[in-house]
């Protein structure tokens, strides 16, 4: 198929103001009775046929203002002549016949362990029913469902209800992306919230029965969430009831339709026994997110596809900062910069690179990715970090004020910030539109009690980019005294040049620069480093973030060294000022134990590429298990500080026993390198009264080759949690050491229980395992088969999953001539699966490309 370019947007020839929908519910044969209010759009050329999209209906009938029409739909929809549409307002009615249990792509309607769901983001709703499926087109909704499951629900209000139907009406004009309706035997938990305009708000979280014990904690994140909206952006909740539903069967995170959340059971459901701390974490911000949509996606949403970011980027940003002022800003920024590095950057430096804002697509669900959402994220970050926070706050409340209700570009959203602050964001503009992470080589003089920054700054040419412009690249920078003082305070120095110099004057001794403290800007930052200097930083810099990366860039280096000589020994500074980031108990115990955490296998593999080495990933499992045992052998009181951090009382997932609880299974991952037996993991395992250490336990046991027994204990007591089970498998496929990994993942893909039309069982092994560089990069290539053989068998049952899990083979040019080759064969025998997918399809083209 050929691509659909932002260039050639074209306003909608017929707008919708109302949407009637009836449901008859059938599990096999639902009918889909669609009334529209339709009008010519005002906007648009005049005397335009009349086209809807629309994929696997059965249609039935049509009419136009109660005359039927004569339709010819083909694969992707119907097209009206022109001269059968009046010019004035008329009402579409179509009545189809779509499949809910066939439909194994999971978007639509489809079903999930019985129950009736929808997902219709990005283009799902073309399977529902014919509609002008595009974000432009906002209608309000009212919504008959009948059938006969106890709960029926849609979004907005319900309006009436009686024995075998149930109504809904939602007020506010949504794009049909936001539709859903769900329908099954659910019970809810309920709780209620007050807004501050003193508006009393019900919220419902619906999941299946059994699961109502493990609601509170979503609950109370949402409540807080509806709260942190209030304060920190000023936006109050805007129906009398919110609902969320938990569903088994689901390709994303969750989803903000309006009123109406569905969410992966995953990121709703927890009990201390069945979710670790890092579960809870995500619940908060994924709640935190949906939530937040409702005004940044809902209220205001996007004109067209390819502006995405202008809702995803703002709400990751915003889910962001909520996390960091429930929790700790440090580590929520350290977690994120990891997560940014180890998928955007990664994303950015291979095939798949595209901008913030894409200018093409074939399949728009390839385009919810890393770089739409976690670097549209740090654009929002870049931008409030230039005008400042009360600038930003003003600029936000221009952008409600002036566009609630409407469907916006990245050009809306740049031109409130000018106008609210009167700067020319020209420039700036760049990052939505050039691909790739910048490199900003950074080069110190000092002379005559002068100190001289000069920046110079490259973009790689990426995809359909061969040339670049220089962006605007806001770098936080302190200068620290050789005491660790700092004797010039934090400023963001302003790049917008290919090269520039800053100065600093009456400095009495020579300064170290503390450069993109905080992360400022999403770059490479190149900067001559020592040891001395490394290990100055990370016992001394003022900002935790630049303090974390000091120890996190030791440790990369130290590993390269190891790479290169095997008898490398770590130097001992490195080990020294990790130890004392240990022993510092004024630091927070979450932070500490990020800072123990060695670099992973993909970083340490970049590492050595820009170091002019061609890696092997045994090589580096080697190295960092090495630097891992060194790192332990270091710390003398191993076993009372393990032994000190005990979390007592009951489990709770707050942040404080959250960090303390992280620490101690860093500690217990080092403790495990001196002891052949793993004794204490197993005890740990042993006695565990939480999930967080159970998996902490297991995690080390698997690694170390000894879990078989804890591994079946496991299965035993969680069998029939799927969420738990999908623990199991993942644990195993990610952490399992190289020599029988494709095997034993194999073999697991063979049990009865590897449900692997299920998106997160299918996760759970088979993109877990290809995490496990090691055992996935082997050598003989057989991770790659095996991997291979898994996507052409989900492509046609699932070929947004399996697209997205495709993506694993976009750093394959790499590696060394014998792995890339492997590869090569194994995406060409994808490529060349008969009746690919659109999504696979694109996928694997752009990675061979
Ligand atoms: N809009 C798709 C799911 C999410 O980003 O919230
Ligand atoms: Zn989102």
């Amino acid at each position: 198929p050929s691509p659909i370019r932002l260039r050639d947007y074209t306003p909608p020839a017929y707008l919708v103001d109302a949407v009637h929908l009836t449901f008859r519910l059938n599990q096999t044969a639902t009918r889909v009775v669609a009334r529209l209010s339709m009008r010519p759009n005002p906007a648009a050329e005049p005397g335009q046929d009349l086209r809807f999209d629309g994929e696997k209906l059965g249609l039935i009938r049509a009419t136009i203002d109660g005359q039927p029409v004569q339709v010819n739909p083909d694969d992707t929809g119907l097209t009206v002549p022109a001269a059968l549409v009046p010019d004035a307002p008329f009402t579409w009615e179509a009545e189809v016949e779509i499949d809910p249990t066939g439909n194994t792509a999971l978007e639509g309607l489809y079903m999930s362990k019985g129950m009736y769901c929808t997902q219709c983001e990005a283009e799902g709703f073309r399977k529902i029913t014919y509609f002008p499926d595009r974000p432009d087109v906002m209608a309000t909704y009212t919504v008959r469902i009948e059938g006969d499951a106890p709960v029926m629900l849609s979004n907005g209000n319900p309006t009436a209800r009686g024995d075998g139907w149930a109504e809904w009406h939602d007020p506010w004009p949504k794009p049909s992306y936001l539709f859903a309706l769900v329908a099954g035997n659910l019970v809810s938990h309920d709780d209620s919230f007050t807004t501050r305009s003193g508006r009393k708000v019900d919220l419902k979280i619906y999941v299946r029965p059994g699961d109502e014990g493990k609601c509170a904690y979503a609950m109370d994140a949402l409540k807080r969430s509806m709260r942190w909206d209030e304060e920190a952006y000023g936006r109050e909740y805007d129906l009398d009831l919110f609902m969320i539903v938990a569903v088994d069967d689901f390709n994303m995170g969750a989803m903000e339709n309006k009123g109406l959340n569905i969410f992966n059971a995953k990121y709703v459901l927890a009990s201390p026994d069945t979710a670790t701390d890092q579960d809870y974490e995500r619940i908060e911000s994924i709640i935190a997110h949906e939530y937040f949509h409702n005004w940044t996606g809902n209220r205001i949403t996007c004109r067209d596809w390819f502006q995405l970011c202008l809702k995803e980027g703002l709400t990751v940003y915003r889910d962001q900062q909520f996390s960091g002022d429930q929790r700790s800003h440090a580590v929520k920024r350290i977690d994120d910069v990891l997560m940014l590095r180890a998928r955007q950057f990664r994303e950015d430096a291979g095939p798949l690179a595209h901008p913030v804002r894409p200018v093409e697509y074939v399949e728009i669900n390839n385009f919810y990715t890393a770089t739409v959402y976690e670097k549209g994220a740090e654009v929002i970050g870049m931008l409030r970090r230039l005008v400042g926070p009360e600038a930003y706050r003003r600029a936000l409340d221009l952008y409600f004020e002036r566009h609630d209700g409407q469907a916006c570009t990245i050009e809306d959203w740049i031109a409130v910030f000018e106008d609210a602050t009167g700067r020319n964001l020209s420039q700036f503009s760049l990052w939505y539109a050039q691909s790739g992470t910048p490199r900003v080589r950074v080069q110190e003089t000092w002379k005559d009690g002068v100190f001289t920054l000069t920046f110079s700054q490259t973009l790689p040419p990426t995809p359909g980019q061969p040339d670049k412009e220089p962006m605007v690249i806001p770098l936080a920078t302190a200068l620290l005294s050789p005491e660790g003082a700092e004797v010039v305070a934090e400023q963001v120095l302003e790049l917008t040049q290919a090269r520039q110099s800053f100065r600093f004057e009456g400095l009495s001794a020579r300064p170290v620069p503390s450069i993109n403290r905080g992360f400022s800007a999403p770059v490479i930052l190149e900067q001559d480093m020592d040891d001395a200097r490394r290990g100055f930083l990370l016992a001394h810099d003022t900002d935790p973030f630049n303090r974390w990366e000091a120890g996190r860039e030791f440790a990369r280096a130290v590993l390269v060294r190891m790479l290169k000589d095997p008898a490398h020994a770590p130097e001992e500074t490195l080990l020294e000022g990790l130890h004392a980031v240990l022993a510092d108990e004024t630091l927070d115990p979450e932070f500490r134990a990020l800072a123990l955490r060695l670099p992973t296998a993909e970083e340490v593999f970049d590492a050595a590429r820009r170091d002019g080495q061609t890696p092997d990933p045994a090589m580096i499992r080697q190295a960092l298990l090495r630097l891992e045992t060194a790192l332990a052998r270091r710390i003398p009181d191993l076993r009372a500080r393990l032994d000190a951090l005990a979390v007592p009382g009951p489990y709770s997932p707050d942040a404080a026993s959250a960090g303390k609880r992280a620490l101690r299974g860093r500690l217990l991952a080092l403790l495990t390198r001196l002891e052949p037996d793993a004794a204490t993991a197993r005890e740990l395992f042993a006695s565990a009264d939480n999930m967080t250490e159970t998996m902490q336990a297991l995690s080390l046991l698997v690694a170390t080759g000894q879990g078989a027994q804890a591994l079946a204990r496991f299965h035993e007591r969680w069998a029939s949690e799927g969420l738990v089970l999908d623990k199991w498998y993942a644990v195993q496929a990610s952490l399992t050491p190289p020599e029988n990994a494709p095997e034993l993942v194999a073999e697991l893909a063979g049990r009865a229980d590897f449900e692997w039309k299920n998106p997160n069982r299918f996760r759970s092994l088979i993109g877990a395992f290809a995490a496990n560089m090691a055992g996935f990069h082997r050598a003989d290539g057989a991770g790659y088969r095996l991997f291979a053989d898994w996507l052409i068998r989900l492509d046609p049952v699932n070929p947004q999953t399996t697209a997205r899990v495709a993506g694993a083979f976009e750093t394959w040019r790499q590696f060394d001539a014998g792995r890339q080759a492997l590869i090569l064969t194994q995406l060409q025998r994808i490529s060349d699966t008969k009746g690919l997918s659109k999504d696979t399809t694109e996928i694997v083209g752009r990675i061979l490309e």
